[in-house]
């Protein structure tokens, strides 16, 4: 049998590379020029511990192949982003686009799974959307249990910088529009996943995986809004969390700069849309994970402001500890936001990258090595755990001022 995935990104790539690598044959399509050419000469184009090797194996045993075009294969995993709009309403575009691209290609008999994570009721969509793409084949419905073709949600649910291990030992969730969809998603996943298959339905599946996000959003907002009561109280918040942590039956997760990624600081909002009145914890969760950046920099620029010129070190630069990816960064805003606003002199240290990317290159023309910014800062703004700033000694910051937004020196 033969697997296509739509969408060669940060789950896209990985998942096409394992199944390749059980022997099966994937056709991998994506937008992008750029990827599908990386990846057909056996390179990557995004960042992810292994996944080269994994990939340059796939390729050259000729098990995966890359293109921008679709092509028949009797399953279809959509794996492409779903954004937000400006107004924190979903965006489903690039899921309807991925519609189209296999519509034409689509035979009786084929599955098609969304592992995109997606507002609830979106599987539904595509058996629509498709319907109307391909009035000759019949779309399964929750009730029937013949169709022409299997349609079902199994959300992804890996973590960046463990996905090749998550991507085979995680459980996984299998949401079918009908009862014999799951199981013949089921049958695929059992091909490479060594975790357990729960099978339910297809809107079922899309809010559990927009409510694991958002539990771990919620309960990092209990974490930042403690920091702040405690910054309020002259308390130390680590000492606090650890202590509070003791009892058997507390598990408080750890402030920070603000909530960054793709995942956790979207997802809330799609619940949030779809049930605006009932889920006043969950928009509010992301308002306090929001505001923490802003918070840090006040905390900043107070601390600047007892300096005649301040120079001011930020301590990381990627969205969480030891990975080198700055998307939707809140140290990476921060250390922007200090600069544009000419708090004093900003350093910025990110020890996991090379070169900024050049849109930032505006803002500060390189990084600076964490030993300059030791030799030279007034104030150290530590914004991510990474373990190059874990192995500092109370020493080596003794003399700054330290704005300490991960508990390193806590
Ligand atoms: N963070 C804190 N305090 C904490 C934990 C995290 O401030 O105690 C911050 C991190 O620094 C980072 C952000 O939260 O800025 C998110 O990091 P993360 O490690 O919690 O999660 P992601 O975004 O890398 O991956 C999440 C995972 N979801 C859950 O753990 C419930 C992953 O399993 C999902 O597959 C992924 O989102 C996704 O793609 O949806």
């Amino acid at each position: 049998s033969k697997i296509s995935v739509i969408g060669l990104g940060y789950i896209g790539l990985p998942t096409a590379a394992v199944i390749a690598s059980r022997g099966v044959q994937v056709h991998g399509v994506d937008i992008s020029e750029h990827a599908v050419d990386t990846i057909n000469q056996g390179k990557i184009h995004i960042v992810e511990p292994d996944l080269d090797m994994l990939v340059q194996a796939a390729v050259s045993t000729g098990k995966l192949k890359a293109s921008t075009e679709a092509e028949a294969a009797d399953v279809f995993m959509i794996a492409v982003p779903t954004p937000f709009k400006g107004d924190k309403k979903p965006d489903l575009s690039y899921i309807e686009a991925a519609i189209h691209t296999i519509a034409p290609h689509v035979n009786k008999g084929n599955l098609i799974i969304l592992e995109s994570t997606s507002p609830v009721g979106t599987t539904e969509k595509i058996a629509q959307w498709l319907a109307q793409l391909r009035p000759d084949l019949r779309m399964p419905h929750a009730n029937a249990e013949q169709s022409d073709v299997f349609i079902a949600h199994c959300p992804e649910r890996v973590l960046p910088g463990r996905v090749l291990q998550e991507l085979v030992s995680n459980d996984r969730i299998i949401g079918g529009i009908s009862p014999r969809c799951a199981h013949k998603a089921m049958e695929l996943y059992q091909l490479f996943v060594r975790g357990e298959c729960l099978v339910t339905d297809a809107r079922t599946a899309e809010m559990a995986k927009l409510t694991e996000n958002s539990f771990r959003d919620v309960n990092i907002a209990f974490a930042n809004e403690l920091s702040m009561i405690c910054d309020h109280l002259k308390i130390n918040v680590w000492e606090l969390i650890q202590l509070a942590n003791r009892h058997p039956r507390v598990n408080i997760l750890s402030p920070g700069p603000g909530v960054g990624g793709h995942c956790i600081a979207v997802d809330p909002w799609f619940i949030v849309d779809s049930a605006p009145e009932q889920a006043k914890m969950i928009r509010l969760a992301r308002e306090v994970n929001d505001a923490k950046p802003h918070y840090v920099m006040d905390r900043v620029k107070k601390a600047a402001d007892e300096f005649k010129k301040p120079v001011i070190a930020c301590l990381g630069l990627a969205f969480k500890a030891d990975i080198d990816d700055l998307r939707e960064s809140p140290a990476l805003d921060i250390a922007k936001e200090l600069t544009e606003q000419r708090i004093g002199e900003v350093l910025w240290v990110e020890p996991n990258i090379r070169s900024l990317p050049k849109a930032y290159q505006a803002f500060t023309p390189q990084l600076v090595s964490l030993h300059e910014a030791l030799e030279r800062a007034h104030i150290l703004v530590v914004l991510v755990d990474h373990k190059q700033f874990k192995s500092l000694k109370p020493g080596d910051v003794a003399a700054k001022v330290v704005i300490d937004t991960r508990g390193l020196f806590g």
